[in-house]
């Protein structure tokens, strides 16, 4: 895993909202990653949270077409927690974000599966249960992610001016420049890459991804990751109903089972 990143990555980051981070896995990380990923989800039938987070299923409807989803894999995958809870990641994850410790918030396999729908533009910190302007997501492509088969396009810059306001990921790829038309004046940037590449970005910044219009499933794994401090907001996203009943707005997210630090 490489996990060094140069001043100018930071600095990338910091003003764009994004960077991209090549050859993050080696070629045998990799492949034990995506193995790792791939059984994981061969268990979880049709359930989206593993191991007790909120029953969500799939359905049929547009959005379960968007991408194959299955969240906290890292909870029954001993692979998936080493690479998605590595300390020297946690390290680098602060060092980009500008925090000094980070917590899991959860992590997600996305597959856009042959002809799947585009991700609409969106941002992701407003699902969340905790606000914060220095939350972070890592993207990782387990198998090429390409114009044609929908990698991963972000709004650079658009974290400075986001707000907790969203649409969801619906069928309108634009909606979410209703609410912000300043985002629909600047270029998108497109950010393919190969198998064991990464990109972070902030949960605040608005990214996409068009329709995969090929044969091929184009399959990532992705985690989000909480600044430590970060406190309840009233929304339950995916804590298992128990939490989220005990928990009252402004009580700080420090779960170490549901949460851990990394
Ligand atoms: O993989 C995609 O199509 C979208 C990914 C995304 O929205 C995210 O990682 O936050
Ligand atoms: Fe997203």
């Amino acid at each position: 895993m490489n996990t060094h990143i140069t001043l100018e990555q930071v600095a990338a980051y910091q003003e764009n909202g994004f960077v991209l981070h090549r050859q993050f896995l080696s070629g045998a990380e990799l492949a034990e990653l995506k193995a790792a990923v791939l059984e994981a989800i061969a268990g979880m039938g049709r359930n989206k949270v593993a191991d007790g987070g909120r029953n969500l299923e799939e359905g049929e409807q547009y959005y379960d077409k968007v991408f194959t989803q299955r969240l906290n894999l890292w909870r029954i995958s001993p692979a998936v927690r080493r690479y998605m809870l590595n300390p020297e990641l946690g390290r680098m994850l602060c060092a980009l974000a500008d925090v000094p410790k980070i917590r899991v918030w959860h992590d997600q396999t996305l597959i856009k599966e042959p002809f799947g729908n585009p991700t609409a533009w969106h941002l992701d910190n407003p699902y969340w249960s905790f606000y914060s302007r220095q939350a972070i997501s890592m993207w990782i492509a387990l198998e090429p992610a390409t114009t044609e088969n929908g990698c991963m396009w972000f709004i650079p810059g658009s974290q400075k001016f986001a707000n907790y306001q969203n649409v969801g990921i619906g069928q309108n790829l634009a909606d979410l420049f209703k609410i912000y038309p300043r985002m629909a004046e600047i270029d998108p940037v497109c950010v393919p890459m190969q198998p064991g590449d990464c990109s972070f970005h902030n949960g605040l910044c608005a990214h996409g991804a068009g329709a995969n219009m090929t044969r091929r499933r184009r399959i990532a794994m992705t985690c989000a990751y909480m600044p430590d401090g970060s406190t309840f907001n009233g929304q339950q996203n995916i804590l298992p109903d128990g939490y989220f009943q005990s928990l009252k707005p402004g009580d700080v997210l420090a779960n170490d089972d549901w949460n851990p630090i990394v």
